[in-house]
């Protein structure tokens, strides 16, 4: 999370690590531990949130924090989550650290999501001075099994990855394309395997790259070091959105999905079956 998005510095303690870990624990966010369970993933997306149940993503797959207080509303089947009015606030949902959710990269995931972003302010919020603004109202953060992973942000025309690693450039806008998110709720399926990720909506590619490491991060609320994590919501101080979540899951990569990595895949498909590279 990224209050001020701190760029973490040789400075970072083995002690402020642990108290930020334990802030973590006290939300009720953290999956400590989950890593030592051994659960064989489902070949069927397990849903996590489905509007259509009538109620809020914490009463089902999810933790829901929200300092100082936010208090969404369940509207035609959707979660609406609010932050307009504030861009200090942050509220979110972690996905409950439960041993059927394993996001192995390995083996390969989705994630599925339908959201509408309504609206979403970042004016402002250009950290590294490069002229392109840096924070989204609304982000996506997934990790997998080995805490590798993306964070989306969602404006309301544009979808970008965060860049990952150390120094400056940790927490700035990467890659990411135009992408109108407000006209209505729109399916998105996050696709992980490897090194990479690729997001598409109604089989439309939309972005695509590498996985990040963001364990650099030091700073309030920092989930970056928790495995097999969903996070959507608003995570910064920098920018505010209002959005309509209506659906949450996550499942093993279909067997006849795309590869996103042909370097890292390719020997693996063609094991014992070999076809030529094209
Ligand atoms: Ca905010
Ligand atoms: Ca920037």
């Amino acid at each position: 999370m990224h209050t001020a998005k701190h760029v973490a510095t040789n400075s970072s303690s083995l002690f402020l690590r642990r108290r930020i870990a334990l802030i973590c624990l006290a939300l009720g966010c953290l999956a400590t531990g989950i890593a030592s369970v051994s659960a064989a993933p489902s070949a069927t997306p397990m849903v996590l949130y489905d509007g259509a149940l009538g109620n809020q993503p914490n009463d089902q797959g999810f933790t829901f924090v929200a300092p100082p207080s936010v208090s969404p509303t369940t509207s035609g089947g959707a979660t609406v989550l609010n932050t307009s009015s504030n861009k200090n606030s942050f509220a979110g949902y972690f996905s409950k650290p439960i041993p059927q959710l394993v996001l192995d990269r390995v083996v390969g995931y989705t994630v599925s999501f339908t959201v509408q972003v309504e609206l979403e302010n970042h004016s402002g919020s250009d950290r590294n001075k490069d002229g392109t603004e840096d924070r989204a109202g609304f982000s996506l953060i997934v990790l997998s099994s080995d805490k590798r992973g993306i964070e989306l942000g969602f404006w309301q025309d544009r979808i970008w990855a965060q860049e990952g690693g150390t120094g400056e450039t940790l927490f700035t806008q990467a890659e990411g394309a135009a992408f109108d998110t407000q006209s209505g709720r729109i399916g998105y399926v996050l696709t992980v395997r490897g090194d990479s990720y690729a997001l598409t909506s109604n089989n439309t590619p939309i972005c695509s790259g590498k996985l990040r490491d963001y364990s650099a991060f030091i700073g309030f609320l920092d989930p970056y070091e928790t495995p097999n994590l969903i996070f959507l919501g608003d995570d910064t101080s920098s920018a505010s959105a209002k959005i309509q979540l209506a659906y949450v899951a996550a499942g093993l990569i279909e067997h006849n999905a795309p590869s996103l990595d042909r370097k890292l895949y390719v020997p693996l498909v063609v094991r014992g079956d070999p076809i030529p590279f094209e």
